[in-house]
């Protein structure tokens, strides 16, 4: 564990405090982080024992996701596990800093998650992909270079997304591939000149999400897997412009599959 990072305002350690209140449950064992198009895949889980919104727990931003972002769920899978799951997730983009962006992964680090499942919908790069496909992710490029680290916490990620939970998941599914993901600040998506550098660069996936929260709840000890649902390709690949509407679209379709996905890996990890 990072000996660095200290909680200084004491909020994520606040935050679990009052989840343990709210939940009645004493510690959590693995949290999921549900991104644009997988919030509807969380219904694959069954009935919450508990769902109450996220400004419910201190240090918190209001959500800004219409629909069920914003709320929290815990579950007892297979009467033998607790998973918490956020509903939507707060961006870099939305200008808040890195502090919020990472909260719910410190929040569940500090309830006792072990292993964080962080999911998105982001670009396809890589031309072999297609719309609705899900990719693990196997490693990273900040292309934000912002990190929620602060102070010389200089944090291991050699294998930040775990290899032990990316056999796992492949076990399960030996058809799924693994890319590469870029965090791109956004909110404008790229140009189809950063595309073309990005593929360049040895990226297959792109994305506003997923690589901060990594990283903390990585220098925390946990365990990360991490989830790409390809929901367009990205700028230049097809000459098509990129609409958002499209992508809650391909989101939805594919939302059933990934949530019996989640649902079968869950208690495995
Ligand atoms: I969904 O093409 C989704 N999110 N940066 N680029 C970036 N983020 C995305 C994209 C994309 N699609």
């Amino acid at each position: 564990m990072s000996k660095l990072y200290k909680d200084p305002i004491g909020t994520a350690e606040n935050a679990a405090k009052e989840l343990r209140k709210i939940t009645k449950k004493e510690k959590h064992d693995v949290a999921l982080v549900m991104g644009s198009g997988w919030i509807s895949a969380a219904e694959a889980l069954g009935i919450p024992t508990h769902e109450f919104s996220v400004t419910d727990l201190p240090g918190f931003p209001a959500p800004t996701v219409s629909g069920h972002g914003g709320k929290v769920r815990s579950y007892n899978l297979n009467n033998s596990i607790n998973a918490l799951v956020f509903l939507g997730r707060t961006h870099f983009y939305e200008g808040l800093g890195m502090e919020p962006v990472v909260h719910a992964v410190r929040t569940a680090v500090k309830a006792g998650c072990r292993a964080i499942v962080l999911t998105n919908a982001c670009g396809g790069i890589n031309t072999d992909y297609k719309v609705g496909q899900p990719v693990i992710i196997k490693d990273h490029i900040s292309l934000t270079a912002a990190s929620p680290l602060i102070g010389a916490d200089f944090v291991d990620l050699t294998d930040l997304y775990s290899k032990r939970l990316r056999e796992i998941v492949k076990a399960e599914d030996s058809t799924l591939a693994e890319g590469v993901y870029v965090h791109w600040r956004g909110p404008a998506y790229e140009t189809p000149a950063e595309i073309k550098m990005m593929r360049t660069l040895g990226a297959d996936l792109v994305g506003m999400s997923t690589v901060p929260e990594a990283i903390a709840a990585h220098a925390l000890g946990a365990e990360i897997l991490a989830i790409s649902l390809v929901t367009n390709a990205a700028a230049g690949v097809t000459g098509e412009k990129l609409n958002h509407a499209e992508v809650i679209a391909a989101g939805k379709a594919a939302a059933d599959q990934m949530g019996k996905l989640l649902a079968r890996i869950l208690p495995k990890l």
